[in-house]
C-alpha cells in the first residue's frame, strides 16, 4: 500500500561552489540536472535551483555568473516537465529563469525590491516570500534581534503579501526563513508557533533541512549528519501547519511524511 503524501516536498539543487551543506557537488550542469531528476523520482513535486549560497556570511554572486550557473539546469529540468523554482535575490536572474521554464520565484530576501515583484508579476510566477531581517546574508546574523520573533516575522510577511498582491502576483507562498538572521531559540520558537502564520491565509513553506540550529542541538553535528534533526524539524513544521518542505534529503522526508499522514488518517 502506498499512502499519499499530503505535504509537498521541494527538493534542493544548489549549483554553487560554496553552499553550506552540498556546495560544489552539483556544480556541473549534467550532474545538477541528474540530481533534480532523482529528487523528482524520490517524490519532490518542485525542484528549487539556486546559484548563490545564502549561508550566513556568504559572498554575493553577480547576476551574469548566477545565470550562467542556473539557466542550463532550469532549462534542462523544465524540459523534463518538472516544476522548477528559481532561488535568487536578483531580478535579472529571476526573469531569465522564468524565460527558461521556471514557474516559481523563491526570493530569500522576501520580495522587498519592487523590481523583483515586477518580474514575478510579468512572468505570471508563483512566489515564495521568505523572511529575512536584512537583505544581506553577510550581515543577517547581526540582525537576529526581535521584540517578538513570531509577531515580527508575521508583520514582515503581511507587508510583503500586500506589496506582491498590489504588483499583480496571485500565487503567494510564505516562509518564516528558518536560519535567516535567527538564533537557535528564534528558529525553535518559529517552528513551535508556526500555526500563527496561517492567519495570513497563504500556504506555508519551511526550510529547516540540515541547518545550523540542528547542529547546535546535536553536539555540532556536521551538515551531512543532520538528517534526524531535519526530519524532526520538518514533521514539527507539518504538525504546525506547513504544507511545503524545502529539503535536501527528499526520499527520507517523503517516507517520514507518508508515515506521518498515514498515522493521522488512521485517527479518523
Ligand atoms: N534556505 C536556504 C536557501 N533558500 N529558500 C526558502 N524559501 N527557505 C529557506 O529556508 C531557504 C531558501 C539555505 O539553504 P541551502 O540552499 O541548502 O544553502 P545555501 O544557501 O548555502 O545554498
Amino acid at each position: 500500500m502506498m499512502v499519499p503524501v499530503h505535504t509537498q516536498v521541494m527538493g534542493i539543487v544548489n549549483v554553487t561552489p560554496d553552499s553550506f551543506s552540498d556546495g560544489g557537488r552539483y556544480a556541473h550542469v549534467d550532474a545538477a540536472i541528474a540530481h533534480g531528476l532523482l529528487l523528482t523520482a524520490q517524490g519532490a513535486s518542485i525542484v528549487d535551483v539556486g546559484g548563490e549560497s545564502t549561508r550566513p556570511g556568504a559572498a554575493p554572486v553577480d547576476a551574469a555568473e548566477e545565470c550562467e550557473r542556473v539557466l542550463p539546469v532550469v532549462r534542462g529540468l523544465a524540459e523534463h516537465g518538472i516544476i522548477v523554482s528559481i532561488d535568487t535575490r536578483n531580478a535579472l536572474t529571476a526573469q531569465a529563469a522564468l524565460h527558461a521554464g521556471a514557474t516559481i520565484v523563491n526570493d530569500v530576501t522576501g520580495f522587498v525590491h519592487p523590481r523583483m515583484r515586477g518580474v514575478a508579476a510579468a512572468g505570471g510566477a508563483t512566489v515564495v516570500i521568505n523572511h529575512m531581517p536584512t537583505a544581506d546574508p553577510r550581515t543577517m546574523q547581526a540582525h537576529a534581534r526581535y521584540d517578538d520573533v513570531v509577531a515580527d516575522v508575521m508583520r514582515f510577511l503581511g507587508r510583503r503579501i500586500d506589496e506582491c498582491s498590489a504588483a499583480g502576483i496571485e500565487q503567494i507562498i510564505i516562509d518564516p526563513g528558518i536560519g535567516f538572521g535567527k538564533t537557535t531559540q528564534h528558529n525553535l520558537v518559529l517552528l513551535a508557533q508556526l500555526d500563527a502564520l496561517s492567519a495570513l491565509g497563504r500556504p506555508v513553506l519551511v526550510g529547516a533541512s540540515r541547518k545550523r540550529f540542528i547542529g547546535d542541538l546535536s553536539d555540532d553535528a556536521p551538515t551531512d549528519q543532520r538528517l534526524g534533526g531535519s526530519l524532526a524539524a520538518g514533521l514539527a513544521a507539518v504538525a504546525h501547519g506547513a504544507s511545503l518542505l524545502r529539503v535536501h534529503d527528499v526520499a527520507e522526508h517523503v517516507q517520514a511524511l507518508r508515515l506521518w499522514h498515514a498515522i493521522a488518517d488512521a485517527r479518523r
